[in-house]
């Protein structure tokens, strides 16, 4: 083996990610192996724009009783269910080093996309998609200015490969006393970064990213998205901002139409990779609210995806992966490479 270089094309690695501090282990040697299962397609489910059993639409009533009004936009309500509580007491509770808990509030909403219930973010209007993130932004401020509310996350799981309840075009947003566990890991890496270099470390990322183009997926005036180079999904992607901005309060109109136009045009290349409505969790990572300035913290949107390599074989995260850590055969680069040769045009629109 002594001659031999070692060649990520090929040659087994790990890949450091910088934001959290672990590492994912490639295997591209393995995605050479032949592919023997089928590749199938999904049959296009045919919704109508309003049903009446849905508990997201128009003018319907949800579980706990409540009635939802007759939104044209964008519609926000407290979740019936909240997994948090906005009264919970403050208290902690320890039992030497081994038993520790404490109590934590907070604030969980759905946001309703759009009052048509067959719709889903790669096929609304870029126009009507801008109204979400205005949303997401006056949620973002105003939940973030409760000094009971310390971070707020803004996410969308979609599909029911994702265990999402309901096809009506929507979101969440859970909002807590505490800054949640990936939001730590991400905060403390950028703060050390920042104060290291004086940058933030996805300003940095991006500039060299932008060199070497070859996990680019598209960019417009204020947005880059791309296959990060520590990618665990198969199809992993993630929109970051081309300023160092810290939270979606500093964009402008400009900033959220170019925000609303690439979640519509990455998510197109997400339906048209296997022409199924492709599931995911995305989310918005930005600062905590928890009334500091956070420069170190820089905007940016995950999407993690699960299908693997049709509409319907999927990844599992099990045996190593949950044992040791993450692993992925197919290299950031090559699933960068599918999804940029893909239209931006939505299949359904052909
Ligand atoms: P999913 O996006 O994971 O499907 O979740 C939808 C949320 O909607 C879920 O958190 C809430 C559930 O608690 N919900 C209501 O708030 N009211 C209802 O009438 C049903 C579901
Ligand atoms: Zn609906």
């Amino acid at each position: 083996m002594e001659n031999i270089q070692f060649n990520p094309e090929d040659h087994p690695h790990r890949r450091y990610n910088p934001l959290t501090g672990e590492w994912v282990l490639v295997s591209p040697h393995r995605a050479k192996r032949p592919w023997q299962g089928q590749v199938e397609k999904n049959t296009v489910d045919k919704r109508p724009e309003y049903d009446p059993g849905c508990y997201l639409c128009p003018t319907n009533k949800r579980s706990g009783g409540q009635v939802n009004p007759d939104y044209k936009k964008p519609y926000s309500f407290v979740n019936d269910f909240s997994a948090l509580l906005p009264d919970t007491p403050e208290g902690s509770y320890s039992d030497g080093e081994l038993f520790k808990s404490e109590s934590v509030s907070g604030i969980c909403k759905v946001i309703c996309f759009s009052p048509k219930h067959n719709l889903t973010i790669p096929e609304m209007d870029v126009d009507d998609i801008k109204d979400v993130v205005d949303l997401w932004q006056k949620e973002y401020v105003k939940l973030g200015d409760n000094p009971d509310i310390n971070y707020v996350q803004i996410f969308e799981n979609k599909g029911a490969a994702m265990g999402c309840s309901n096809p009506h075009p929507h979101g969440q947003i859970w909002s807590t006393s505490n800054v949640p566990v990936e939001q730590e890991k991400e905060g403390k890496s950028q703060l050390a970064y920042y104060k290291k270099n004086g940058s933030t470390l996805l300003h940095d990322y991006l500039l060299k990213e932008v060199e070497k183009k070859e996990r680019l997926l598209m960019s417009n005036d204020h947005f880059i998205a791309l296959v990060p180079y520590w990618a665990v999904w198969p199809f992993e992607a993630m929109i970051i901002s081309r300023a160092q901005l810290s939270s979606i309060s500093g964009m402008n109109e400009a900033h959220k139409t170019s925000l609303a136009d690439m979640y519509k045009k990455l998510t197109i290349m997400y339906d048209n990779l296997f022409e199924t409505s492709f599931p995911y969790s995305a989310g918005i990572h930005q600062a905590p609210t928890d009334g500091r300035e956070h420069p170190e913290w820089h905007f940016h949107m995950h999407f993690y995806p699960p299908l693997l390599r049709s509409a319907t074989v999927k990844k599992f995260m099990v045996g190593y992966e949950m044992l040791s850590n993450p692993q992925r055969d197919i290299t950031a680069e090559t699933s960068t490479r599918r999804l940029r040769e893909l239209p931006l045009v939505h299949y359904k629109n052909k």
